[in-house]
């Protein structure tokens, strides 16, 4: 995609919406502006990533790091950056990208749309543009992320090709929160989970709330029930729901992973927690040609 498609006055001679969808230069990129229903939202054409969400209470509600830029080849670490479509590292090949290769990419934007009462934007990643030595496969991939009353973000996947394929992917979101201490994680009870601190010992249980007060990086499997994170120092309680997502991941690096990633910030773990709908693990989506499949997250945002 070249630079004229990426140019914020060219999008918004097509797409722009009045004050519901605008475009400009954040980043060191180029982001779509979304703002409705006392809300908003920053959308980058690179990775379809969602930077920002802003409920009508006016607090952020996705961590983002306090280092973002975007056109370095590297996903921005915050927001909701899409896993797709391979979650976690290449099941056998260690030199391929994790979390699969459209999250540094540019995307095309396809719709636009906006009222006072919503605003949606959808963008597309064409594979089919992608060297078969990194992905075999013919698809192409859809966010719509549309801003209402809550956050939905749903990503599409069509089989274009003849052959079927195994997907895994995620949109694994930074929720913020204002200190890992005083958090509630609610909604996994009873769900069998792959502990990836612990790889080959198997699949452990939820027992009730989850806690964090150390690094945590799960995958909980046939999970499909909402997740709630109460947050008693912001005095709010951010709700992620669902569909076609039978596993959500939950992901906090913790003092020393945090070091070795190099942009989370001084003490940024302790306000953000990754809660995130996939299919990952051994929840595989199967594709047959020509068919779809969506996977959606809501995240609303209530007082306590
Ligand atoms: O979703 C959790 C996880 O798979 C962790 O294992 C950690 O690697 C995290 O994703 C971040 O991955 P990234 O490639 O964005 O640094």
């Amino acid at each position: 995609m070249g630079a004229k498609e990426q140019d914020p006055a060219e999008l918004a001679a097509r797409w722009g919406r009045g004050q519901h969808v605008r475009f400009e230069e954040r980043f060191g990129g180029t982001v779509g502006v979304l703002s409705a229903a006392d809300s908003a939202a920053v959308v980058s054409l690179q990775g379809a990533q969602v930077l920002s969400y802003v409920p009508r209470d006016g607090r952020e509600a996705l961590w983002m790091s306090p280092t973002p830029r975007l056109g370095t080849g590297k996903a921005v670490r915050g927001g909701i950056p899409v896993c797709w479509p391979w979650f976690g590292p290449h099941t056998n090949d260690a030199r391929k990208p994790a979390h699969g290769f459209v999250r540094a990419n540019p995307w095309e934007i396809v719709a636009a749309a906006g009222d006072d009462t919503g605003a949606t934007l959808r963008l597309a990643f064409d594979a089919t543009r992608i060297e078969t030595a990194l992905w075999p496969h013919q698809a192409v991939a859809e966010i719509e992320i549309t801003l209402g009353t809550a956050l939905r973000v749903k990503l599409t996947t069509e089989n274009t090709g003849q052959t079927p394929f195994a997907l895994t992917e995620a949109l694994h979101t930074y929720l913020a929160i204002g200190d890992i201490a005083a958090v509630a994680i609610e909604g996994l009870a009873g769900c069998p989970y792959i502990d990836q601190l612990q790889p080959g010992r198997g699949l452990f249980q939820q027992h009730g709330m989850l806690a964090v007060a150390e690094e945590v990086d799960r995958i909980y499997q046939d999970c499909t029930m909402a997740v709630s994170v109460t947050d008693a120092v912001l005095a709010r309680r951010i709700t992620l729901t669902k569909e076609g997502s039978r596993s959500t991941v939950v992901w906090n690096p913790w003092v020393e992973k945090s070091r070795r990633l190099g942009d989370m910030g001084e003490n940024g773990y302790r306000r953000m927690v990754c809660i995130e709908a996939a299919n990952a693990g051994s929840d595989v989506v199967t594709l047959a040609p020509g068919a779809r499949h969506h996977l959606v997250s809501e995240i609303s945002v209530t007082d306590l």
